[in-house]
């Protein structure tokens, strides 16, 4: 007669095991959605990369110089999508990507400006590029630049990731500055910037996402579109 009883409900510790296994799987499925949230815009902010690395190849293709050569936009530097020149070269060589000449998106995934730096001798409207025209951009495994992945770039394209530090927002204010040094070298408007995989919140953190676009890519293209030499 006790054993039906008893079987009639939950006791208080059945209970109590229960909600902790509940607790257990919803936090494990909270933690689940949110790491795939992350990982869709990495991949978003991937894709819109590479879209940006072709808007730059086909404007040099499209934009013709005084002297017939072709050139890159300048920089965004007043937050409205369109380069910014004074005369015939870049109010400043590094700002944001000019998102409205190049008909993109203003954001990334996070909401933030891409971040964009030109060569001066690949932004010049009257005196167009060479294939002799000196890049000294560079990407590099770490800040201080001991190894490269990447040198004699024309240009340089920087999404600063989830944590957005040191970014432009949509609301045209600068977020607070990265702390850690591989993110630090993608702010302080230099010709060197860092590429790795992420690495999480912390002394190193880095999350920012990166393309660039190699001079021997920008040639091909304009040889192959009758542009150069
Ligand atoms: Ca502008
Ligand atoms: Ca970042
Ligand atoms: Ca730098």
């Amino acid at each position: 007669m006790l054993l039906t009883k008893r079987s009639k409900g939950f006791s208080l510790l059945e209970l109590t095991i229960v909600l902790v296994i509940v607790s257990l799987l919803s936090s494990g499925l909270m933690m689940t959605l949110s790491s795939q949230m992350e990982q869709r815009s990495r991949t978003q902010t991937q894709q819109q990369l590479q879209d940006i690395r072709d808007s730059l190849l086909g404007y040099a293709a499209a934009h013709i110089a005084l002297d017939g050569k072709p050139y890159l936009p300048c920089p965004d530097t007043d937050g409205d999508g369109i380069e910014n020149r004074s005369g015939n070269t870049c109010s400043n060589q590094e700002g944001n990507l000019p998102w409205n000449d190049l008909g993109l998106a203003d954001q990334d995934a996070w909401g933030n400006r891409f971040r964009y730096r030109v060569e001066p001798g690949f932004s010049r409207n009257d005196v167009g590029f060479t294939l002799n025209t000196a890049a000294n951009l560079r990407v590099c495994n770490l800040a201080g630049c001991t190894s490269t992945l990447a040198t004699g770039l024309p240009a340089v394209v920087v999404s600063h990731g989830k944590n957005g530090f040191g970014a432009t927002n949509t609301g045209n204010t600068v977020n607070p500055a990265p702390t850690s040094p591989d993110e630090i070298e993608n702010t302080n408007g230099d010709s060197d910037f860092v590429w790795h995989t992420p690495t999480p919140p912390g002394a190193n953190e880095f999350d920012d996402q990166l393309t660039w676009v190699p001079a021997a890519i920008l040639y091909n293209r304009m040889i192959a579109a009758g542009r150069l030499p």
